[in-house]
Protein backbone atom coordinates (compact mmCIF):
# COMPACT_ATOMS: atom_id res chain seq x y z
CA UNK A 1 0.00 0.00 0.00
CA UNK A 2 1.39 3.39 -1.01
CA UNK A 3 2.38 5.63 1.88
CA UNK A 4 0.52 8.88 1.19
CA UNK A 5 0.22 11.88 3.50
CA UNK A 6 -3.41 10.90 3.93
CA UNK A 7 -2.35 7.51 5.28
CA UNK A 8 0.22 9.07 7.61
CA UNK A 9 -2.37 11.45 9.05
CA UNK A 10 -4.85 8.59 9.40
CA UNK A 11 -2.28 6.55 11.35
CA UNK A 12 -1.51 9.51 13.60
CA UNK A 13 -5.22 10.17 14.19
CA UNK A 14 -5.76 6.53 15.17
CA UNK A 15 -2.82 6.64 17.60
CA UNK A 16 -4.33 9.71 19.26
CA UNK A 17 -7.82 8.17 19.44
CA UNK A 18 -6.47 4.97 21.01
CA UNK A 19 -4.44 6.92 23.60
CA UNK A 20 -7.39 9.20 24.45
CA UNK A 21 -9.81 6.31 24.89
CA UNK A 22 -7.28 4.55 27.13
CA UNK A 23 -7.02 7.73 29.23
CA UNK A 24 -10.81 8.06 29.34
CA UNK A 25 -11.08 4.46 30.50
CA UNK A 26 -8.75 5.16 33.45
CA UNK A 27 -10.57 8.39 34.32
CA UNK A 28 -13.94 6.59 34.32
CA UNK A 29 -12.56 3.63 36.29
CA UNK A 30 -11.27 5.87 39.07
CA UNK A 31 -14.55 7.83 39.04
CA UNK A 32 -16.32 4.53 39.80
CA UNK A 33 -18.16 4.45 36.47
CA UNK A 34 -16.77 1.24 34.96
CA UNK A 35 -18.23 -2.15 35.79
CA UNK A 36 -14.93 -3.72 34.72
CA UNK A 37 -11.26 -3.35 35.51
CA UNK A 38 -8.78 -2.04 32.97
CA UNK A 39 -5.39 -3.14 31.64
CA UNK A 40 -4.00 0.06 30.14
CA UNK A 41 -2.08 -0.24 26.89
CA UNK A 42 -0.45 3.22 26.96
CA UNK A 43 2.88 2.85 25.19
CA UNK A 44 1.58 0.02 22.99
CA UNK A 45 -0.64 1.91 20.57
CA UNK A 46 1.50 1.58 17.44
CA UNK A 47 1.33 -2.20 16.78
CA UNK A 48 -2.47 -2.44 16.54
CA UNK A 49 -2.91 0.84 14.67
CA UNK A 50 -0.38 -0.05 11.96
CA UNK A 51 -1.67 -3.62 11.74
CA UNK A 52 -5.27 -2.59 11.11
CA UNK A 53 -4.27 -0.14 8.38
CA UNK A 54 -3.54 -3.23 6.21
CA UNK A 55 -6.72 -5.14 7.05
CA UNK A 56 -10.16 -5.32 5.47
CA UNK A 57 -13.39 -5.63 7.43
CA UNK A 58 -13.57 -9.36 6.75
CA UNK A 59 -10.03 -9.99 8.00
CA UNK A 60 -10.19 -11.24 11.56
CA UNK A 61 -8.32 -9.96 14.59
CA UNK A 62 -8.27 -11.99 17.79
CA UNK A 63 -7.29 -9.29 20.27
CA UNK A 64 -6.05 -10.04 23.79
CA UNK A 65 -6.63 -8.41 27.17
CA UNK A 66 -3.94 -5.67 26.95
CA UNK A 67 -5.73 -2.33 26.54
CA UNK A 68 -8.83 -4.50 26.12
CA UNK A 69 -8.03 -4.54 22.43
CA UNK A 70 -8.43 -0.79 21.96
CA UNK A 71 -5.47 -0.52 19.62
CA UNK A 72 -7.18 -3.01 17.29
CA UNK A 73 -10.91 -2.52 17.87
CA UNK A 74 -10.91 1.27 17.34
CA UNK A 75 -8.83 1.26 14.14
CA UNK A 76 -10.78 -1.77 12.87
CA UNK A 77 -13.91 0.34 13.10
CA UNK A 78 -15.65 -0.37 16.41
CA UNK A 79 -16.94 3.02 17.65
CA UNK A 80 -15.45 4.35 20.90
CA UNK A 81 -18.92 4.67 22.42
CA UNK A 82 -19.64 0.98 21.82
CA UNK A 83 -16.37 0.01 23.53
CA UNK A 84 -16.87 2.34 26.49
CA UNK A 85 -20.55 1.44 26.92
CA UNK A 86 -19.56 -2.20 27.36
CA UNK A 87 -17.23 -1.22 30.18
CA UNK A 88 -20.14 0.74 31.70
CA UNK A 89 -22.18 -2.50 31.48
CA UNK A 90 -24.81 -0.94 29.20
CA UNK A 91 -27.03 -2.59 26.59
CA UNK A 92 -25.49 -0.43 23.83
CA UNK A 93 -22.02 -1.90 24.42
CA UNK A 94 -20.16 -4.23 22.07
CA UNK A 95 -21.26 -7.23 24.16
CA UNK A 96 -24.76 -5.85 24.92
CA UNK A 97 -23.60 -5.07 28.44
CA UNK A 98 -23.17 -8.74 29.33
CA UNK A 99 -19.60 -9.28 28.24
CA UNK A 100 -17.46 -7.10 30.50
CA UNK A 101 -14.72 -5.95 28.19
CA UNK A 102 -15.06 -8.95 25.87
CA UNK A 103 -16.81 -7.18 23.02
CA UNK A 104 -17.18 -8.62 19.54
CA UNK A 105 -18.45 -7.66 16.12
CA UNK A 106 -18.21 -10.32 13.44
CA UNK A 107 -19.01 -7.77 10.71
CA UNK A 108 -15.80 -5.96 11.68
CA UNK A 109 -13.81 -9.20 11.93
CA UNK A 110 -13.64 -8.96 15.72
CA UNK A 111 -14.65 -12.32 17.16
CA UNK A 112 -13.90 -11.28 20.74
CA UNK A 113 -11.69 -12.74 23.41
CA UNK A 114 -11.92 -15.11 26.36
CA UNK A 115 -10.44 -14.71 29.82
CA UNK A 116 -7.60 -17.22 29.54
CA UNK A 117 -4.20 -15.94 28.48
CA UNK A 118 -3.49 -17.63 25.10
CA UNK A 119 -7.06 -18.91 24.98
CA UNK A 120 -7.65 -17.41 21.52
CA UNK A 121 -4.52 -18.73 19.85
CA UNK A 122 -5.90 -22.10 18.77
CA UNK A 123 -9.19 -20.39 17.85
CA UNK A 124 -7.18 -18.18 15.50
CA UNK A 125 -5.77 -21.27 13.80
CA UNK A 126 -9.33 -22.62 13.50
CA UNK A 127 -10.49 -19.34 11.98
CA UNK A 128 -7.52 -19.64 9.61
CA UNK A 129 -8.87 -22.99 8.40
CA UNK A 130 -12.31 -21.42 7.83
CA UNK A 131 -10.76 -18.55 5.86
CA UNK A 132 -8.65 -20.93 3.79
CA UNK A 133 -11.73 -23.03 2.95
CA UNK A 134 -13.70 -19.93 1.95
CA UNK A 135 -10.89 -19.01 -0.43
CA UNK A 136 -11.56 -15.26 -0.34
CA UNK A 137 -8.05 -14.27 0.72
CA UNK A 138 -9.05 -13.37 4.27
CA UNK A 139 -6.32 -12.98 6.87
CA UNK A 140 -6.50 -13.87 10.57
CA UNK A 141 -4.33 -12.07 13.12
CA UNK A 142 -3.69 -13.65 16.49
CA UNK A 143 -2.53 -11.05 19.03
CA UNK A 144 -0.83 -12.00 22.28
CA UNK A 145 1.73 -10.90 24.83
CA UNK A 146 5.03 -12.44 25.82
CA UNK A 147 3.31 -14.33 28.66
CA UNK A 148 1.08 -16.19 26.20
CA UNK A 149 4.08 -17.65 24.38
CA UNK A 150 4.76 -19.82 27.45
CA UNK A 151 1.44 -21.62 27.07
CA UNK A 152 0.61 -24.60 24.88
CA UNK A 153 -2.03 -23.07 22.58
CA UNK A 154 0.56 -20.97 20.74
CA UNK A 155 2.50 -24.07 19.81
CA UNK A 156 -0.56 -26.08 18.80
CA UNK A 157 -1.79 -23.16 16.72
CA UNK A 158 1.56 -22.42 15.08
CA UNK A 159 2.14 -26.08 14.23
CA UNK A 160 -1.20 -26.38 12.48
CA UNK A 161 -0.84 -23.01 10.74
CA UNK A 162 2.60 -23.95 9.45
CA UNK A 163 1.66 -27.48 8.34
CA UNK A 164 -1.46 -26.32 6.51
CA UNK A 165 -0.16 -22.94 5.33
CA UNK A 166 -2.98 -21.14 7.10
CA UNK A 167 -3.40 -17.38 6.55
CA UNK A 168 -2.56 -16.53 10.16
CA UNK A 169 -0.26 -13.79 11.44
CA UNK A 170 1.13 -14.50 14.90
CA UNK A 171 1.34 -11.00 16.36
CA UNK A 172 3.35 -10.90 19.56
CA UNK A 173 3.42 -7.65 21.55
CA UNK A 174 6.42 -8.35 23.72
CA UNK A 175 6.26 -5.70 26.46
CA UNK A 176 8.80 -7.59 28.58
CA UNK A 177 6.42 -8.38 31.46
CA UNK A 178 3.67 -10.90 32.09
CA UNK A 179 1.80 -9.29 34.99
CA UNK A 180 4.81 -8.87 37.34
CA UNK A 181 7.28 -11.34 35.88
CA UNK A 182 10.03 -10.33 33.49
CA UNK A 183 10.33 -12.29 30.27
CA UNK A 184 13.96 -13.32 30.85
CA UNK A 185 12.86 -15.30 33.94
CA UNK A 186 10.38 -17.41 32.01
CA UNK A 187 12.05 -17.68 28.60
CA UNK A 188 15.53 -18.93 27.73
CA UNK A 189 15.92 -16.61 24.74
CA UNK A 190 15.54 -12.87 24.43
CA UNK A 191 13.75 -12.88 21.07
CA UNK A 192 10.43 -14.69 21.21
CA UNK A 193 10.29 -14.71 17.43
CA UNK A 194 12.96 -17.45 17.64
CA UNK A 195 10.07 -19.76 18.55
CA UNK A 196 8.81 -19.59 14.98
CA UNK A 197 11.97 -21.20 13.58
CA UNK A 198 11.02 -24.62 14.91
CA UNK A 199 7.84 -24.50 12.85
CA UNK A 200 9.49 -23.12 9.72
CA UNK A 201 7.49 -19.92 10.05
CA UNK A 202 9.26 -16.76 8.84
CA UNK A 203 9.61 -14.17 11.59
CA UNK A 204 10.57 -10.55 12.04
CA UNK A 205 11.49 -8.41 15.01
CA UNK A 206 9.92 -4.99 14.86
CA UNK A 207 10.35 -1.70 16.75
CA UNK A 208 6.88 -1.58 18.26
CA UNK A 209 7.22 2.10 19.24
CA UNK A 210 7.56 3.13 15.60
CA UNK A 211 4.23 2.96 13.80
CA UNK A 212 5.87 3.03 10.36
CA UNK A 213 8.24 0.19 11.23
CA UNK A 214 5.21 -1.89 12.19
CA UNK A 215 3.37 -0.82 9.06
CA UNK A 216 6.27 -1.94 6.87
CA UNK A 217 6.59 -5.29 8.65
CA UNK A 218 2.89 -6.11 8.54
CA UNK A 219 2.51 -5.46 4.78
CA UNK A 220 4.53 -8.49 3.58
CA UNK A 221 2.99 -10.74 6.25
CA UNK A 222 -0.52 -9.84 5.09
CA UNK A 223 0.51 -10.30 1.46
CA UNK A 224 1.98 -13.73 2.25
CA UNK A 225 -1.15 -14.85 4.11
CA UNK A 226 -3.53 -13.56 1.39
CA UNK A 227 -1.65 -15.31 -1.36
CA UNK A 228 -1.81 -18.71 0.38
CA UNK A 229 1.84 -18.90 1.38
CA UNK A 230 1.07 -19.33 5.07
CA UNK A 231 1.79 -17.79 8.44
CA UNK A 232 4.31 -15.19 9.63
CA UNK A 233 5.40 -14.43 13.19
CA UNK A 234 5.91 -10.75 14.05
CA UNK A 235 7.45 -9.76 17.36
CA UNK A 236 6.85 -6.18 18.44
CA UNK A 237 9.39 -4.91 20.95
CA UNK A 238 7.21 -2.64 23.01
CA UNK A 239 6.43 -1.56 26.56
CA UNK A 240 3.48 -0.69 28.73
CA UNK A 241 3.88 2.58 30.58
CA UNK A 242 1.41 1.72 33.32
CA UNK A 243 0.90 -1.17 35.77
CA UNK A 244 -0.45 -4.53 34.66
CA UNK A 245 -3.95 -3.42 35.65
CA UNK A 246 -5.26 -0.10 36.96
CA UNK A 247 -5.96 0.17 40.64
CA UNK A 248 -3.74 -2.74 41.66
CA UNK A 249 -0.42 -2.10 43.37
CA UNK A 250 2.27 -2.37 40.72
CA UNK A 251 4.28 -5.26 42.12
CA UNK A 252 6.41 -5.27 38.99
CA UNK A 253 8.30 -2.12 40.04
CA UNK A 254 11.50 -2.41 42.02
CA UNK A 255 10.25 -0.18 44.84
CA UNK A 256 7.57 -2.84 45.46
CA UNK A 257 10.13 -5.65 45.43
CA UNK A 258 9.57 -6.30 41.72
CA UNK A 259 11.75 -6.58 38.64
CA UNK A 260 10.94 -3.37 36.78
CA UNK A 261 13.39 -0.51 37.38
CA UNK A 262 11.81 2.94 37.18
CA UNK A 263 14.67 4.05 34.91
CA UNK A 264 13.56 1.40 32.42
CA UNK A 265 10.05 2.84 32.31
CA UNK A 266 11.42 6.38 31.93
CA UNK A 267 13.66 5.22 29.09
CA UNK A 268 10.77 3.64 27.18
CA UNK A 269 8.58 6.67 27.83
CA UNK A 270 11.10 8.74 25.92
CA UNK A 271 10.02 6.63 22.95
CA UNK A 272 6.30 7.28 23.36
CA UNK A 273 4.85 6.08 20.02
CA UNK A 274 2.34 8.93 19.77
CA UNK A 275 4.90 11.66 20.44
CA UNK A 276 7.56 10.02 18.23
CA UNK A 277 5.23 9.94 15.25
CA UNK A 278 3.92 13.44 15.87
CA UNK A 279 7.46 14.83 15.93
CA UNK A 280 8.42 12.95 12.79
CA UNK A 281 5.35 14.12 10.85
CA UNK A 282 5.81 17.72 11.97
CA UNK A 283 9.47 17.67 10.95
CA UNK A 284 8.44 16.38 7.51
CA UNK A 285 5.77 19.06 7.22
CA UNK A 286 2.98 16.47 6.97
CA UNK A 287 1.34 17.78 10.15
CA UNK A 288 1.11 21.40 11.27
CA UNK A 289 0.60 22.59 14.84
CA UNK A 290 -2.99 23.46 13.88
CA UNK A 291 -3.55 19.89 12.66
CA UNK A 292 -2.21 18.50 15.93
CA UNK A 293 -4.55 20.72 17.97
CA UNK A 294 -7.53 19.85 15.76
CA UNK A 295 -6.88 16.06 15.87
CA UNK A 296 -6.48 16.24 19.65
CA UNK A 297 -9.70 18.18 20.09
CA UNK A 298 -11.68 15.88 17.79
CA UNK A 299 -10.49 12.85 19.77
CA UNK A 300 -11.29 14.58 23.09
CA UNK A 301 -14.79 15.43 21.84
CA UNK A 302 -15.28 11.87 20.60
CA UNK A 303 -14.33 10.40 24.00
CA UNK A 304 -16.47 12.90 25.92
CA UNK A 305 -19.41 11.98 23.70
CA UNK A 306 -18.67 8.26 24.25
CA UNK A 307 -18.80 8.85 28.01
CA UNK A 308 -22.08 10.76 27.79
CA UNK A 309 -23.56 8.06 25.54
CA UNK A 310 -22.42 5.29 27.90
CA UNK A 311 -23.76 6.98 31.02
CA UNK A 312 -27.15 7.63 29.39
CA UNK A 313 -27.50 4.19 27.81
CA UNK A 314 -29.95 1.69 29.32
CA UNK A 315 -28.91 -1.29 31.39
CA UNK A 316 -29.35 -4.66 29.68
CA UNK A 317 -32.49 -6.64 30.40
CA UNK A 318 -31.56 -9.85 32.24
CA UNK A 319 -34.14 -11.64 30.08
CA UNK A 320 -31.78 -11.13 27.13
CA UNK A 321 -28.95 -12.96 28.81
CA UNK A 322 -29.48 -16.19 26.84
CA UNK A 323 -29.07 -14.24 23.59
CA UNK A 324 -25.61 -13.28 24.76
CA UNK A 325 -24.70 -16.90 25.41
CA UNK A 326 -25.94 -18.68 22.29
CA UNK A 327 -25.60 -17.96 18.59
CA UNK A 328 -28.77 -17.86 16.45
C1 LIG B 1 -4.19 -19.01 31.80
C2 LIG B 1 -4.18 -17.71 32.56
N1 LIG B 1 -3.23 -17.51 33.51
C3 LIG B 1 -3.19 -16.33 34.18
C4 LIG B 1 -4.12 -15.35 33.92
C5 LIG B 1 -4.04 -14.01 34.66
N2 LIG B 1 -3.46 -13.02 33.74
C6 LIG B 1 -4.22 -12.17 33.04
S1 LIG B 1 -3.32 -11.19 32.05
C7 LIG B 1 -1.85 -11.88 32.56
C8 LIG B 1 -0.52 -11.42 32.03
C9 LIG B 1 -0.28 -11.89 30.64
O1 LIG B 1 0.94 -11.36 30.19
P1 LIG B 1 1.27 -11.19 28.67
O2 LIG B 1 0.72 -12.33 27.89
O3 LIG B 1 2.73 -10.93 28.56
O4 LIG B 1 0.45 -9.91 28.23
P2 LIG B 1 0.60 -8.42 28.77
O5 LIG B 1 -0.30 -8.31 29.97
O6 LIG B 1 2.03 -8.19 29.09
O7 LIG B 1 0.13 -7.57 27.65
C10 LIG B 1 -2.11 -12.87 33.49
C11 LIG B 1 -1.05 -13.68 34.15
C12 LIG B 1 -5.10 -15.61 32.94
N3 LIG B 1 -6.01 -14.69 32.60
N4 LIG B 1 -5.10 -16.79 32.25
Amino acid sequence: MEVTNELLIKLYTQLVRVRKLDEKMIECLFAGKLRTFFHSGQGQEAPGVALCAHLNDDDMVFYNHRSHGLNKCLPKGMPAKQILAEHFGRATGGGNGFAGFHYADLNLGLPGMGGMVAGELTLAAGAGIACQLRGKGQVVVSCFGDGATGRGPLHEGMLMAAAWKLPVIWFCENNLYAQWTRVNVTHPREDLSDLAQGYGIPAAIVDGQDVMAVYEAVGPAVERARSGKGPTFLEMKTYRFRPHAEGFPDFSVQTQGGMRPSTETEEWMRRDPVRLFKTSLMEKGVLTQDDVVRIDKEADDEMAEAERFSAESPWPDPKDFDKALYAD
